[in-house]
């Protein structure tokens, strides 16, 4: 449950605000992250928004006052000085990284907006449910309990942002009523669908598009294709003259096969291995993520493994998710109870 009236609180007891989301920042993290510094700046609030990692170029039409910062020791007195810090998008501290540290010694009130499953406890106050499609939701509701009045179009396309992404284009279980109810009202304050999703989907580069194309022909299936699997390693990313962030969404592909019902990205990153995992119908990702130190939601979560090489990583996750979905298809679950 969240708390409208303590979120107000906050807002209206407290001047210097800072706003920060997690590492490789999506649509979601970037839009409910400027969608709440635009509100708090019609409220004439002082707020920096700094990231761990810089903003990539798609979803750089939403700042279009350069008000996100990637982090750097200069902005450590801004962090510690605070009155509210403000984590959105994620729910423990390791996914700020360099920031990890300054965040814990910083003694502003710290709250965290989110929407993913298992939140740990680094923060005062949480505003999340699971509930929501996207952290753009809360922050729509929270916005518009304080006063709808203030949901501009500059809020409004943040917002349409967040949650067109973190829906998978209006498409994901948790797509509810609700979200097109919200939806509506940010179209009614002009937020134009068609530009955005351009803007956000379709400025690929021929690097990204060739990997994708790479990752897509190599493609493979475990039981009896019921597992699809994509795999991006290093020497991939070199021959197509991509870089990581080109890989996100990759693993979405995945499930486009018909008898697929878990995806699988396996990427190789600089350092470590990143499992990204899909899933139709009610089969719990979450819970197969959390069984390597991951997590997320029902459909969508991710794995980063530090200490294994690509090949293990491969063998370990495709036979514990081979294991799952035999006891989901014994007990029509795999949530544990
Ligand atoms: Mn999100």
């Amino acid at each position: 449950m969240i708390n409208f009236k303590s979120f107000k609180y906050i807002v209206d007891s407290n001047k210097k605000f800072v706003i920060t989301t997690h590492i490789n920042p999506d649509g979601d993290a970037l839009g409910s992250q400027l969608a709440l510094a635009y509100f708090l700046k019609r409220l004439e609030k002082n707020v920096h928004l700094i990231n761990h990692s810089p903003t990539p170029g798609n979803y750089q039409f939403l700042d279009e006052d350069d008000l996100i910062h990637q982090y750097d020791k200069k902005l450590d007195d801004v962090i510690l000085n605070a009155d509210v810090l403000i984590a959105v998008d994620f729910n423990e501290i390791t996914r700020i990284k360099s920031m990890v540290e300054v965040f814990s010694k910083s003694k502003a009130y710290k709250i965290c907006i989110d929407h993913h499953t298992n939140p740990k406890n680094f923060v005062d106050e949480f505003f999340c449910d699971t509930e929501y499609s996207a952290s753009g939701e809360i922050v729509y509701e929270l916005i518009k309990r304080y006063d709808r009045n203030l949901i501009d179009k500059r809020i409004a396309d943040a917002l349409y942002a967040a949650i067109m992404t973190d829906t998978g284009s209006f498409r994901f279980e948790r797509t509810s009523p609700r979200v097109h109810r919200i939806i509506a009202e940010l179209l009614e304050k002009g937020t134009n669908p068609t530009e955005i999703f351009n803007k956000i989907y379709n400025e690929l580069s021929i690097a990204k598009l060739k990997l994708l194309g790479n990752g897509i022909s190599n493609i493979r299936t475990a039981f009896e294709g019921k597992i699809a699997y994509v795999i991006i390693t290093r020497e991939m990313l070199k021959e197509s003259e991509a870089n990581e962030e080109d890989v996100d969404g990759f693993v979405n592909f995945c499930l486009s096969i018909k008898s697929a019902q878990i995806g699988i990205l396996f990427f190789e990153l600089k350092d470590g291995i990143k499992a990204s995992l899909r899933s139709k119908d009610t089969f719990a990702v979450s819970q197969l993520a959390e069984k390597f130190g991951g997590g997320g939601h029902i459909n969508a979560a991710g794995i980063r493994f530090y200490d294994k090489k690509l090949d293990e990583v491969i063998t370990i996750l495709l036979e514990q998710a081979e294991k799952d979905l035999i006891e989901f298809e014994k007990r029509g679950t795999n949530v544990k109870v």
